[in-house]
């Protein structure tokens, strides 16, 4: 179902409407946040200068170190007493990022979750399990309000305690999941373990994964171990933005569905700043044109993705972003060559003998980087085998040579030995 006629206007309509939201969220920016203020008079722009859409490219990027810099309300447009939610995102240096809602906010969030909801396959029919923490992460008050909006019943369950999660979607009849994608495979992994079988004694059909990416071969896993049949979507977003709700996936899983009339994405080159053409690849930046307390203008999210223009089969014609290949700020270059580690657990996920839980860790050695990673066996008869062992590490090397051009060190561990997370997973130890 679509939930807003917004997601289906031709492009002509909907880059008016950006154009005139643009244009009185930045004339209120200007009067308001002096940081902002600065930021343009320093690039020589005024807000007369913008006189088209294409003339967002004038303007000045907004960074996290903005927020920082402006700690806590520095960067907001009204007053705190209009504010009635605050969240923060946890930085991992200092002080939080911290962001604001107005009644105004709150029901355009709720407005666009709602649509993202939709468009993974939810309704009103649905029992939802909400499975994010709930706290200062937008992930799990962002998606409860969307669904309530829909008409879902919410189960706010938040994370931990996974035993007692299954007890809830077995006895509350829970229809659809809520989840970053990696806490999403430890709970059918516990479940298994209580003599579950996720695919056939629990009845979630729908999977709404997101705060975290999910590869394709990530997404396969979730099927095979959550059922062939469900809906396993995801959907981005970022607490300076709004939380969730900036894009999801529809049914026909070929990128995220951006909210256009509220968000306009472009993509540049994270070295130059230069917007680069739809199709090509870079950093995304997304200027907030209906937020009132903290409307953040060409925000550079450090987000990984492309953009594609074509009307998409489910009918929406709003822009889609490529799942993201990984943050301009996780990626790893090891001996000069650049490394997602998206493009590992692609490479790691295919293989049938081992998991979805991996670690990578990279250190320097005698002036040389060097990248262990430590991925788990499915099966631990394995471990028995000296020979098997050595046939699959090299297997797996050979895969990831083929695909990084590197070496990697592989250590294979037994079942259910890595760490889980359940909130977002954190993968990466670079000890250089
Ligand atoms: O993660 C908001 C959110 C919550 C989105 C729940 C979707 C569902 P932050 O904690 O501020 O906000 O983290 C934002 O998480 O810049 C991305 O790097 C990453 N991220 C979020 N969704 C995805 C996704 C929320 N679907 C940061 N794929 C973003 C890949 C994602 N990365």
């Amino acid at each position: 179902m679509i939930w807003a006629k917004e997601e289906t206007l031709t492009r002509q309509e909907i880059e008016e409407i950006q154009f005139t939201r643009l244009k009185a969220t930045l004339k209120r920016i200007y009067d308001k946040v002096p940081a902002y203020r600065n930021k343009m008079e320093q690039a020589g722009v005024t807000c007369d200068d913008i006189r088209s859409l294409d003339d967002l490219r004038k303007l000045p990027f907004t960074v996290k170190q903005d927020m920082r810099d402006n700690y806590p309300y520095g960067m907001f447009t009204v007053p705190k007493k209009e504010l009635i939610r605050i969240h923060a995102s946890s930085g991992t240096t200092g002080k939080p990022t911290v962001v604001g809602y107005t009644k105004n906010d709150m029901a355009m969030w709720t407005e666009c979750v709602s649509r993202i909801a939709c468009m993974g396959g939810a309704s009103d029919e649905d029992v939802a399990q909400i499975s994010f923490g709930y706290g200062m992460f937008t992930g799990a008050l962002g998606l409860h309000y969307g669904l309530e909006n829909i008409g879902a019943s919410v189960v706010p369950a938040s994370c931990g305690n996974t035993q007692k999660q299954i007890m809830y979607m077995q006895d509350f009849g829970a229809t659809l999941l809520v989840a970053t994608p990696s806490y999403a495979l430890h709970i059918a992994e516990v479940a298994k373990d209580m003599g579950i079988d996720p695919s056939k004694d629990l009845n979630v059909k729908i999977g709404l994964f997101g705060g975290e990416g999910m590869t394709e071969p990530m997404r396969e896993e979730m099927h095979r171990l959550w059922g062939s049949d469900m809906k396993a979507t995801q959907n981005y977003g970022m607490s300076e933005l709004v939380g969730p709700g900036v894009s999801g996936e529809c049914l026909e899983l070929c990128g995220m569905h951006v909210n256009e009339d509220h968000f306009i994405p472009e993509i540049i080159n994270p070295d130059t700043g230069q917007v680069l053409d739809p199709g090509e690849k870079g950093e995304l930046v997304i200027s907030c044109i209906t937020k009132e307390a903290l409307p953040l203008i060409r925000y550079r999210t450090g987000d990984i993705t492309r953009l594609f223009y074509e009307t998409c089969k489910c009918g929406r014609t709003t822009v889609r972003m490529e799942n993201l290949s990984g943050r301009s700020d996780d990626m790893l270059i090891i001996r000069g060559v650049n490394v997602f580690p998206s493009q590992i657990e692609e490479v790691l996920l295919q293989v049938k003998e081992i998991g979805a839980h991996y670690e990578i860790i990279v250190d320097r050695k005698d002036y040389l980087d060097i990248m262990e990673i430590k991925v788990e066996l499915c099966d631990e008869t394995l471990l028995d085998s000296y020979a098997k062992l050595g046939e699959l590490e090299k297997k797996i090397k050979f895969n990831l040579r083929t695909v990084l051009g590197l070496d990697a060190m592989i250590k294979l561990v037994a079942p259910r030995s890595l760490k889980r997370f359940e909130g977002k997973a954190r993968r990466v130890t670079d000890l250089r």
